[in-house]
């Protein structure tokens, strides 16, 4: 490993990466379930956690090592643990850090799924929770109980855009001895570092930005310190949401080009957002790279970049969101994001759409909330495909 002192970009190509016998360049894939020991003693050894040796792939594997160095190194972590997905590591958390009675806050406008499985399934385990617009500070103090453990936060949120203070969540989480977690898929380390603003856990669903190609589930979670890394690790071996080492070694692939693919996208996406804001028939647009997006200020306090990801709205309300939904050529009419292609989707039906109704509204996502992933495509391209959406709405 020759990685430490370099910028991300180097970090990017070279961090993490295992030293093998045939000096490959790239990480190699041990596509195996279980390893080999040379005696019963090492075997014994590496059971009692006094050797390193690998015993079997759900536990660790070399190719999933090299991907859980990387991240832990990209966001100045302790360590990485690679699970399956996003939700994985949502739920890896979730089940780690929790316990029969514990309360969590959250952000009102997280991913669905993340809220839902808390709502509707962890709720049968005596789990608690409160969400919130976590973009003010007084909400969350004033939410606080004495069970509460963990304050989970994800900004920019999905889908409303909304920023929150990881900075000003930590000081809070440290006033009242709660853990803070960051959903930091929307930005990738490339754009925020939350462990760096006082984040205890760091996760991403790698499926988006990461891995960047629309082919591959994933996600990592990443510790600032020994014990909840221990804790977190610990739980993903038991619930055996482990990546699979073709997964890793793909991620890592994908990983190398992730400061490119998202300099390229964000350029795009801030002359789609300038387009979408100066379009009448367009009502709103909430973009951080906008002077307009209300946590304007904060965004470039904490994010490196505005990112790829825009929501706006039609004048025309939900009848002229359906219409451009389906008008839309080049954008593909579906979930997920990150990848180097345009995406549109509709989260209120799409996305959140098992999020109860009148929360959905609470949290901003309205029935005319049109998300949009800008991709790498030329830029004029995607302009013209809304453009041409547009024309007949
Ligand atoms: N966190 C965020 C912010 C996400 O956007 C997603 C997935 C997850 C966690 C879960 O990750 P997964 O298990 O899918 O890897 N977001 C999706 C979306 O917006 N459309 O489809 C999936």
């Amino acid at each position: 490993m020759k990685e430490d002192q370099s910028s991300f970009e180097t970090k990017l190509i070279h961090a993490g990466a295992m030293d093998d016998q045939y000096h490959s360049a790239t990480v190699p894939i041990y596509q195996t379930s279980t390893f080999s020991f040379d005696s019963a003693a090492e075997g014994a050894r590496c059971f009692a956690g006094e050797s390193d040796g690998y015993i079997y792939t759900r536990i660790g594997n070399p190719t999933i090592n090299a991907l859980e160095r990387q991240l832990a190194i990209l966001e100045n972590g302790y360590g990485g643990i690679a699970v399956s997905s996003g939700m994985a590591a949502a739920t890896t958390i979730y089940l780690a850090m929790m316990s029969q009675g514990d309360h969590i806050i959250s952000t009102d406008a997280i991913y669905g799924p993340a809220r839902n499985v808390m709502e509707k399934q962890f709720v049968r385990f005596g789990f608690e929770s409160t969400y919130i617009n976590t973009t003010d500070p007084e909400q969350i103090r004033k939410a606080i109980r004495p069970n509460t453990k963990l304050l989970y936060i994800e900004t920019p949120a999905n889908p409303t855009m909304d920023i929150t203070d990881i900075a000003a969540c930590a000081a809070i989480a440290r006033e009242h001895h709660l853990i803070l977690v960051v959903d930091n898929t929307f930005c990738s380390p490339y754009l925020q570092n939350p462990l760096e603003l006082g984040a205890d856990i760091v996760f991403h669903s790698m499926t988006k930005f990461i891995n960047g190609h629309a082919d591959i589930v994933a996600g990592m979670i990443i510790a600032r310190e020994k014990p909840l890394y221990d804790k977190l690790r610990n739980m993903m071996i038991n619930l055996g949401c482990n990546m699979d080492p073709h997964q890793a070694y793909m991620v890592i692939r994908g990983l190398k080009t992730l400061a490119i693919r998202i300099d390229k996208a964000q350029e795009n996406a801030i002359k789609v957002a300038e387009f979408l804001e100066k379009h009448p028939k367009v009502a709103w647009v909430k973009y951080p790279g906008l002077h307009s997006h209300p946590q304007y200020q904060l965004s470039l306090k904490q994010m490196k970049g505005p990112g790829s990801m825009i929501s706006f709205g039609l004048k025309g309300g939900f009848d002229a969101t359906k219409q451009l939904l389906d008008n839309v050529k080049l954008a593909l009419l579906a979930v997920s994001l990150g990848g180097v292609e345009t995406l549109i989707q509709h989260p209120a039906s799409m996305t959140h759409s098992k999020v109860p109704a009148e929360e959905k509204v609470k949290a901003g996502i309205t029935d005319d909330l049109i998300r949009f992933a800008v991709g790498i495509e030329n830029v004029n391209d995607i302009i013209k495909d809304i453009e041409k959406g547009l024309t007949n709405i």
